[in-house]
């Protein structure tokens, strides 16, 4: 037995957490079946060798009886500033064995107080027009060290976006640090190790700042200087000596500032770089920085900073273009054959002065011309300009476009295809899953679905990477959140984006359309002030719930308990003694399924007004769904008084909705599939009516062939059918091909998600261009019923964390196999199904300190074994009964392997 893969915070070895007792989780590999933890022991030092030394640890637990192995709160002596703790954990299992100690980890703290920030805000002192975009500030100073380091920590944010160099060298792969935040209330800092880069002697520290999203071009109406006008710098270096002294190299009035290679730098419009302009020794020791301008202390307070809680944004992938393209129009297009987000890298000859501009789009149009009108008004333009010494390398690092074709004008080079590279850029969140099947097919939409998220993960989860709008849209979120964590691990990004919603809720409780929130009028849209949408603002509470379902976080529910209350009191508010929430403006089950479409294919149903769904019904259904959490959630808090309220409002919410929008033979006022997913898959359709309310699902669907939903209605759509009895109606759904449905876009090529079932027509033509992105995760949220139906593996609602989870296939005869792996905080699982017509077969996967509950399809249990022998004789597998064509059985950790006989 050993413990393993040891994390802080979800994390190995962070840096900079916040002021609180950090978390601990571990994993315990055992090739043993049925492995339980029975307890465990932490040890904690402020050094690794001090882990040895009894009398120097500032946390021993001593040995708690416990199967805690995720989330263990420090509980040692009061952490410090800055401090860094080493980490250990031995274990106990239920075969009274004892684990070694692990291998240690470690966390660091960051800066708790005010008074911790030695540093001073710093401006460049020359003039600029705020008006457009304006060369990218550089920030130096050099400064000497006359001891040996010991260690070294950098603290740093600044207004705007930073890059970090120390004596010449980048100091850490991360991008768009600070992070997109409510910059106002929540600034991010970061807090790197940079012992390694710093050296006793001479040493320089560099800058360049980025408008980003602070003063850059953001929202579509042409807005700039969102946050503010002038870009500034904070940063503080403490260095610690081995002789126990320190010394602070802060931002003050003695650094120098200059404008350089970098013209313009734009989220939205792409990066302008005049490699004529550069030095490359600015940031080394020994520059001659006389003829630079100063800089301009400024007062911003460090009131508002955070230290960082979410993911990196990193370089995750570096891709070859597949083919170099002369298009009709007799532009240069290379095509990477993957539709990504980030920026081209290359590296080309050119005379000083010559230029070479990229331009970014997702789709050429038919004619196999470059495509861009869906960007609007984006530029999505990178222009590089060369010194003319040699072959020049070039990437930008304060833009980001959301591309698969690049056109290259003004160059008169030749460029082949090894001359440039797509980089794929998105938060790096570690990979947690993988499904596969036996149609290829859907294994490119699973494709999809993770490209999707890669490219809509910035920092933000944002809507559309491509377009002059980047948002992050917590509609879009909330229904993607659940497939994203099978997909990837999604805590710590989800944790850091929440705090934003408890920044931008109004005082009444009401939830902003996008976070942080930027449109705040409601975006010129004229439909409302931007708040309150239903299924939107709702992810305020469904995002937390599904990290604490999916990681047993309880945390993130405290934390964002006060705001998920408010959300709920609002609408409790609004919808007064009726019940319905039907105030104010929503979206409701945006972007469905419309009448116009249908001739495409002779539908039976020309001049049928489309698949509109009463948005008062959709916002009701949303109440009582998030009323429901509500009460689930305070009671995990404890927190009875709420829960109860919360409990005696549900049914009042649920009789307003039967008597509003059903009628006593089951259908529903507005009968579109959207309705009957959200009643069926909300609980609000009367027992006796369920069923009927099912079959007229199933025969909406049969009626038209095809899916109708749109954001709200699609993702449930899938499961709902499967949970009703009817998985092969969900999988006739899954494999269709025509519009609208999800292969739909496959077949037309797509490497991503679309944001609308025709973004390409079946005729070949565009949807609108005021709203079509070609990489939208939205409808991709249909990946959470492939993990949890297709392949089987299945989150038990009752037992957070995977702690006990089912493991329920939905086998097809479409397919062979499917097969899920995931990464839980407790270890890897698998379900991993193959049939052929005369057996069929289970392979399992279940980590030490978890169980799970299987359901095989079959009848009778002297068919199945495991392992090549009969399942009542192995003891470690409890047969629990029969139910509906399924044998149950419960077990606990290890690799199994089932084999039924049809
Ligand atoms: C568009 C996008 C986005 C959606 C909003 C309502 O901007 O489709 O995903 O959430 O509309």
């Amino acid at each position: 037995m050993k413990v393993t893969n040891l994390k802080t915070e979800y994390k190995s070895n962070p840096v900079g957490l916040k002021a609180c007792s950090p978390r601990l989780s571990w994993e315990i590999v055992d090739e043993k079946r049925n492995v339980s933890q029975n307890a465990y022991q932490v040890k904690c030092a402020t050094s690794k060798l001090d882990l040895q030394n009894e009398s120097k640890l500032i946390w021993n637990s001593g040995r708690i009886d416990s199967d805690q192995s995720i989330h263990v709160e420090y509980g040692g002596r009061e952490l410090q500033s800055g401090q860094r703790v080493y980490w250990t954990v031995k274990v106990w299992n239920n075969y009274k064995e004892e684990s070694e100690w692990s291998a240690s980890a470690f966390w660091e703290m960051g800066l708790f107080n005010d008074d911790d920030w030695k540093a001073q805000w710093i401006e460049p002192a020359y003039k600029e027009d705020p008006s457009d975009s304006t060369p990218s500030p550089y920030l130096r100073k050099e400064f000497h060290l006359k001891k040996n380091i010991k260690k070294a920590a950098a603290y740093l944010t600044c207004h705007g976006l930073y890059e970090l160099s120390l004596n010449g060298e980048k100091v850490s792969e991360d991008l768009f640090t600070p992070g997109w935040t409510s910059y106002e209330q929540r600034l991010q800092y970061q807090t790197y190790d940079v012992t390694e880069q710093l050296i006793s002697g001479k040493n320089a520290i560099g800058f360049v700042l980025g408008d980003g999203w602070y003063r850059g071009y953001l929202v579509w109406q042409g807005n700039k200087n969102l946050y503010g006008e002038k870009l500034a710098l904070l940063c503080q270096i403490r260095i610690d000596y081995e002789d126990g002294s320190h010394e602070m190299i802060v931002t003050d009035d003695s650094w120098k500032s200059n404008t350089g290679a970098i013209l313009k730098s734009d989220i939205y419009h792409g990066e302008t770089y005049d490699a004529r302009l550069g030095s490359e020794a600015w940031n080394k020791p020994d520059f001659d920085d006389q003829n630079w301008f100063g800089v301009t202390i400024k007062e911003y307070g460090v009131a508002n900073l955070v230290s960082s809680e979410g993911v990196p944004v990193r370089i995750t992938e570096t891709i070859k273009p597949i083919e170099k393209i002369i298009t009709p129009k007799g532009e240069l297009v290379f095509d990477l054959g993957q539709n990504i987000v980030g920026w081209v890298r290359f590296r080309l000859k050119g005379n000083a002065g010559d230029q070479i501009t990229l331009h970014h789009a997702e789709v050429l149009d038919p004619e196999g011309n470059f495509y861009t009108d869906n960007l609007r008004a984006a530029k999505a333009e990178d222009t590089y300009i060369f010194r003319g010494d040699g072959v020049e390398e070039f990437e930008p690092r304060f833009t980001f476009h959301g591309f698969r074709f690049v056109r290259v004008s003004d160059y008169s080079g030749d460029i082949s295809l090894d001359d440039i590279e797509g980089r794929v850029v998105h938060s790096d969140m570690p990979l947690a899953g993988e499904f596969e099947c036996s149609d290829p097919l859907v294994n490119r939409l699973q494709k999809n679905i993770d490209w999707g998220l890669r490219g809509n993960f910035l920092d933000v989860p944002t809507d559309c990477p491509q377009r002059d709008e980047r948002l992050g849209w917590t509609g879009d979120a909330q229904i993607f959140a659940p497939t994203a964590c099978f997909n990837r691990d999604a805590a710590s990004f989800y944790t850091k984006w929440m705090k934003d919603y408890i920044a931008d809720q109004r005082e009444d409780g009401s939830v902003p359309w996008v976070v942080p929130n930027v449109i705040e009028d409601g975006g010129g849209t004229g439909w409302s002030d931007g708040f309150g949408a239903t299924g939107w603002a709702d992810a305020a509470v469904i995002i937390p719930w599904t990290v604490y379902q999916v990681y047993g976080d309880q945390r993130i529910l405290e934390e964002q308990y006060e705001s998920m209350k408010g959300w709920e009191e609002y609408m409790i508010k609004e919808s007064g003694d009726r019940y319905l929430y039907d105030t104010v403006f929503h979206f409701g089950d945006w972007l469905s399924f419309a009448e116009y479409y249908s001739y495409y294919y002779n539908a039976p149903d020309y001049g049928y007004a489309g698949a509109n769904t009463d948005k008062d019904l959709v916002a009701t259904a949303y109440f009582y769904y998030t009323t429901g959490l509500m009460q689930q959630i305070a009671t995990i808090l404890g927190k009875a008084a709420d829960a109860d309220r919360y409990a005696a409002l549900r049914p009042k919410i649920k009789v307003a909705f039967q008597t509003e929008f059903i009628t006593q033979t089951g259908r529903l006022t507005s009968n579109t599939q959207a309705a009957y997913v959200l009643a069926l898959s909300f609980g609000l359709i009367p027992d006796n009516l369920v069923a009927k309310a099912a079959k007229r699902l199933v025969d909406d669907v049969n009626h038209f062939g095809h899916l109708t939903t749109g954001f709200l209605g699609t993702p449930m759509l899938c499961q709902a059918l499967t949970d009703s009895g009817y998985p092969e109606i969900a999988y006739k759904l899954l494999f269709n091909k025509r519009y609208p449905s999800w292969l739909y876009a496959v077949t037309k090529g797509a490497t991503t998600i679309w944001e609308r079932w025709d973004g390409i027509k079946p005729d070949g033509s565009f949807q609108d261009v005021g709203m079509n992105s070609f990489n939208h995760y939205a409808y991709g949220a249909v990946g959470e019923w492939l993990y949890s139906s297709v392949a089987g593996l299945k989150l038990d609602t009752s037992v957070p964390a995977y702690k006990q989870f089912k493991i329920k296939p939905y086998p097809t005869e479409e397919l062979t196999f499917a097969k899920a792996k995931y990464h839980s905080m407790y270890g890897e699982i698998l379900s991993h199904w193959e049939q052929d017509d005369d057996t069929f077969k289970l392979n399992v996967k279940v980590p030490a300190n978890t169980k799970a509950l299987i359901e095989i399809p079959g009848s009778d249990f002297s068919k199945l074994k495991e392992g090549g022998i009969p399942v009542d004789q192995i003891q470690e597998v409890e047969i629990m009964g029969f139910e509906d064509g399924k044998l149950l059985l419960e077990i606990g950790s290890g690799d199994y392997k089932f084999e039924c006989s049809k």
